[in-house]
């Protein structure tokens, strides 16, 4: 990976800019389903995985697999791209350096899930809200690979094989940073209904076609150490944006600075597969199980505390700077609520403010 690579970076800028962007406005989901055991209120209501009746887990995993068989609508813009599950994945490699370890973090990530979530209705026709993960009841050594979560037939499949020696630059190219404490996996995925999933791109800031098996490398361990009980109330007791920021992207990049999004991420990416991956995480389609868990997160927190938090917003707006200056402090300002959030080709940019409120967006956790 190349977190610090200022090459990549500025060749990253060029590319962005001379994306032609789609125009469409953002726009509520469309929160009119037949599925009114999903909505409330006119709200779409997201559930925890456990809680959804298994045909509904059923039907979330089948219409990620419709969308991996449709033909992507980048047009050609990435080389990667071989369905409109790519598309997404494209988007997040592109976009990775302007939306991690920084201000923009949660609310890029939250209208990602919604552009998700309509795509599955309006490319594959899926009924009702995606679901959310909640990270506290599988957050344990021994319970983390035992989560409903990783179910062969209703979840998305667990760990990888064990592969003690990773020394091959081939087979693994790209290793995370952090040193992982207690990795169990680095196999491709072989069971359940990604058994066999092919990443069309990455590892690694990349878009090109390079097909490789998405590898799971789970690490209990890591997850024990970064989501404790410890770090779990920290987030819950946030008293700023900035400090609940922190709790959730945590304080370094060595495992006693880490936290809940490396703890997911790294948790299932372990040191060689694909969610440790900054940029092609998204080959894995827990990426988007681990972005509804943090979602979840942010709006239970700003629910706490509605009147003071449905505004609250902080954080460099450029990656890695104060609060998350972990290489050494760079230039940046805070973002605000006027701070723009691009998603090229799924329409023109949105302001942080246009995602505060979930029920403005047409959905809720329940
Ligand atoms: C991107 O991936 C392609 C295909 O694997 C590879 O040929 C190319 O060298 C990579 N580019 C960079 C900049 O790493
Ligand atoms: C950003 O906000 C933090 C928290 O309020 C503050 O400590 C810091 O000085 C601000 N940085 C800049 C550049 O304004
Ligand atoms: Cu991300």
């Amino acid at each position: 990976m190349h977190f610090l690579s200022l090459q990549s970076t500025l060749l990253l800028l060029t590319t962005a800019i001379a994306l032609p962007c789609v125009s469409a406005a953002p726009q509520a989901v469309d929160s009119v389903t037949s599925d009114s055991a999903s909505t409330s209120g006119g709200l779409l209501v997201r559930k925890e995985w456990r809680k959804l009746p298994k045909s509904d887990r059923l039907a979330y995993i089948q219409a990620i697999k419709c969308l991996q068989s449709k033909p992507g609508k980048t047009g050609g813009a990435y080389d990667g791209v071989r369905s409109r599950y790519d598309d997404f994945l494209a988007m997040h490699i592109i976009q990775t350096d302007f939306v991690h370890f920084n201000g923009q973090f949660l609310a890029w990530h939250r209208w990602l899930l919604q552009l998700w979530q309509q795509d599955l209705k309006n490319t594959c026709g899926f009924k009702g809200a995606i679901p959310y993960w909640d990270f506290t009841l599988d957050n344990t050594q021994a319970g983390f690979p035992k989560s409903p979560v990783f179910d062969n037939t209703y979840g998305f499949g667990g760990n990888g094989e064990f592969i003690a020696d990773i020394s091959d630059p081939v087979l693994f190219p790209v290793k995370t940073p952090t040193i992982m404490p207690g990795r169990t996996g680095g196999g491709c995925i072989d069971k359940g209904p990604f058994a066999g999933l092919v990443g069309n791109m990455g590892l690694g800031l990349n878009t090109s076609f390079s097909p490789n098996c998405v590898r799971r490398d789970f690490d209990p361990l890591f997850v024990s150490l970064t989501i404790s009980p410890a770090n779990v109330k920290t987030m819950w007791n946030a008293k700023t944006y900035d400090e609940f920021s922190v709790a959730i992207q945590g304080r370094s990049f060595d495992v006693a600075g880490l936290t809940i999004h490396a703890g997911l991420h790294l948790g299932i990416g372990g040191q060689v597969g694909d969610a440790s991956d900054m940029y092609s995480s998204p080959a894995d389609p827990l990426f988007y199980m681990i972005h509804g868990a943090l979602d979840w997160a942010w709006d239970k927190w700003q629910r706490a505390d509605w009147n003071k938090r449905k505004n609250a917003i902080g954080g460099p707006d450029v990656n890695f700077a104060y609060p998350f200056n972990f290489f050494g402090d760079i230039p940046y300002k805070n973002v605000t609520l006027d701070t723009p959030l691009d998603y090229p080709f799924f329409g023109k940019s949105i302001k942080i403010r246009d995602v505060m409120d979930t029920a403005a967006l047409g959905y809720r956790y329940e």
